[in-house]
């Protein structure tokens, strides 16, 4: 729609120039229904010839480029919001490039901007929807697929992270700004002596943990991330911002709990937290030759976790160990009993982390401290099952043949995670009036199987690996009957189509929020990637 719009401008150059003549002052008008301050009126007043001018490099040509847009749109944003816009002569541009977990995504967007409030962000999304500049948006930039929160050079970058606030009500109700990233958060609550259902990974950001769904730890106790969600403070594409929340805007509140960038930018989540939680970890290595032991005692903790809430478990099965994270929502003078299969295990070669009582935020800490950090190239997949010690062990020895095809073609690693959700998990997304899922409340397992590699020619084997290990697991699950459609966002490659996976009443009630709330398609069209209603 936007560029039906652009397109017919096109034909009469006149429409264009008309739309982004007064380009300064639909900025000045979003300043003042967002009651921005008088620094920000007098900041555009006093550039607003510039800006004017500047446009005339878009109404000038006939058919803009993708980089004439780009560039223009950095050009009246640099106006504007200098310090706070990176382009390739600034001396942090490569700082800003770099802030990304996966090497694949640290890619020259023609620059970078980092708003520092809401109404910023609302005047710099009419800077891009008036010049048609491609763009993307930037959280904690942990998300592994290309373009996604990255850009290239035809495109510029919305980086959040200077947007920090943090307080928290009475009733536990936390803010927090979308540049956090969650040991922030986690310090925060904890300081009031509360916990937050974050990322399992310290520095995992918010927004992009939250709008994918979000796994965090003790899953079966208050649900997934999103469904902690009680308001969303976003910025819709034609730059007026609004709250979604169960009184207001009800479905884009729903659709907001999984849907992903489809709807705005979210500039504040504010979180329900929970009475503080004492956790009681240990994280376990065991030898990978015993895989089958290994399932059988994974299967024995999962049929517990529906019976305890407190049960907290994952499995991360390397080529060498097994890596085995029990965790459990109270300080009790022995681990439970539920955890005794793993104890049992005579493969045990070591502790990652030994038996801790802590927190979420010393787990979290603990965790990071101990996982080995290094730079690479890396892709994940979200694959989605019901439980059994027979599809756990088939999967895997294909995956030890994958393995070796690997071994023998490039340097790689290749890994994979068992996340077993209780049923109790989904009941509470349910009884907080929904999300965008589209789960049932049976127990299940969200896999996420991960490629790590160090050289760019070896992109397209990667993928092809990905591809494979994600097709062995689906098609060995589906001749069990026990495939679930649904993907998790946020281990999901960008070859995978989520939001098809959340069943066609999800999507179409996606569909129509999407249609409500950005009717010009901006997030669709203008948006350079992402998990996106366009793409299926
Ligand atoms: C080491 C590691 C550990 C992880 N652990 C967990 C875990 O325990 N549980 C779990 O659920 N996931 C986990 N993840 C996955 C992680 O949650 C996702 O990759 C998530 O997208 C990261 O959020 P971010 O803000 O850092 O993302 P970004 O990469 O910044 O963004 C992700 C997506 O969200 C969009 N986006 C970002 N901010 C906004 C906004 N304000 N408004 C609208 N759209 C926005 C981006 O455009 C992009 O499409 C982990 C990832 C890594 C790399
Ligand atoms: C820019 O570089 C300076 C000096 O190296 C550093 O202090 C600052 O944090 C950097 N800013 C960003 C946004 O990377
Ligand atoms: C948190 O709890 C501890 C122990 O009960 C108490 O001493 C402390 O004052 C509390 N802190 C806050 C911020 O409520
Ligand atoms: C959103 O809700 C907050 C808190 O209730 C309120 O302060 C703010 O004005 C609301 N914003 C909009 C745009 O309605
Ligand atoms: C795992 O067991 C195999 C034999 O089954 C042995 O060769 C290997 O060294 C062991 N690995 C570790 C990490 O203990
Ligand atoms: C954890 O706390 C419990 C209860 O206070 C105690 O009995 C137990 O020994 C502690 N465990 C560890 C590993 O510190
Ligand atoms: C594989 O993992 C090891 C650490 O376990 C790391 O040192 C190595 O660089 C990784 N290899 C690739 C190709 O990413
Ligand atoms: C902005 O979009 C929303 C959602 O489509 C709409 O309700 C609102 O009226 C629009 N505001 C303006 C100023 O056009
Ligand atoms: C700027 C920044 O955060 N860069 C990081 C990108 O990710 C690698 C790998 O985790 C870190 O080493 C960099 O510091």
């Amino acid at each position: 729609m936007a560029r039906a719009i652009f397109a017919l401008c096109y034909l009469a150059l006149f429409c264009t120039r008309q739309a982004l003549a007064l380009l300064s002052q639909d900025l000045l008008d979003v300043v003042s229904a967002n009651l921005g301050p008088s620094s920000l009126v007098d900041q555009i007043t006093e550039v607003s010839e510039a800006i004017d001018k500047a446009t005339e490099k878009i109404t000038d040509s006939l058919v803009p480029t993708t980089a004439q847009r780009a560039v223009t749109s950095c050009l009246i944003i640099n106006l504007i919001f200098n310090p706070n816009v990176y382009t390739e002569s600034s001396p942090n541009y490569t700082d800003n490039e770099d802030i990304n977990w996966s090497q694949t995504c640290r890619l020259p967007a023609a620059c970078f901007i980092h708003p520092q409030s809401t109404v910023e962000v609302a005047v710099v999304l009419k800077v891009i929807t008036a010049t048609g500049a491609k763009f993307s948006i930037r959280g904690g930039g942990h998300n592994p697929n290309p373009g996604f929160a990255s850009v290239d050079g035809l495109g510029v970058l919305l980086d959040l992270q200077d947007m920090k606030l943090m307080s928290i009500d009475a009733d536990g109700t936390l803010h927090a700004g979308p540049g956090h990233r969650w040991i922030d958060l986690y310090e925060f609550s904890e300081a009031n002596n509360r916990t937050v259902k974050g990322g399992r990974t310290i520095d995992v950001g918010i927004p992009g943990f939250l709008l994918g769904g979000g796994m965090p730890f003790f899953p079966t106790l208050h649900g997934l991330g999103a469904d902690s969600v009680r308001n969303y403070e976003i910025v819709l594409s034609n730059s007026t911002v609004v709250n979604a929340s169960h009184d207001q805007n009800p479905e884009l509140f729903r659709a907001l709990k999984g849907g992903g960038s489809n709807f705005g930018i979210v500039t504040r989540f504010d979180i329900q937290t929970y009475p503080l939680i004492r956790a009681q970890y240990v994280v376990n290595l065991y030898n990978s030759s015993d895989y089958i032991n290994i399932f059988q005692a994974t299967m024995k903790v999962q049929k517990s976790m529906e019976l305890d809430p407190r049960i907290d478990l994952y499995v991360t099965v390397t080529p060498t160990v097994v890596v085995v994270g029990m965790f459990y929502a109270n300080w009790v003078a022995q681990p439970p009993t539920a955890f005794d299969p793993f104890y049992q295990l005579e493969s045990l070669v070591g502790a990652m982390v030994p038996l801790t009582n802590g927190t979420v935020t010393s787990l979290a800490v603990d965790l990071g401290a101990n996982t080995p950090q290094y730079d690479a190239r890396r892709i994940p997949t979200a694959v989605t099952t019901t439980g059994d010690v027979g599809l756990y062990i088939r999967n895997h020895e294909q995956f030890l043949k994958s393995l070796d095809i690997t071994e023998a073609t490039f340097a790689a690693n290749l890994s994979y995670t068992i996340q077993p959700v209780a049923s109790a998990t989904v009941r509470v997304g349910n009884a907080r009036r929904g999300n965008s899922l589209g789960l049932d409340s049976i127990p299940q397992i969200w896999w996420s199987m991960v490629v790590e590699w160090a050289d760019k020619k070896n992109d397209l084997q990667a993928q092809r690996t990905l591809n494979t290990l994600d097709d062995n697991l689906r098609s060995i699950a589906k001749s069990r009957g026990e495939l679930i459609s649904y993907q998790f966002m946020n281990d999901a490659s960008f070859m995978q189509t989520v939001l098809d996976s959340y069943g066609s009443d999800n999507l179409a009630r996606l569909r129509s929020v999407a249609a409500h709330y950005d009717p010009t398609a901006v997030f669709q069209e203008l948006q350079n990637d992402g998990f996106l209603l366009r793409k299926i």
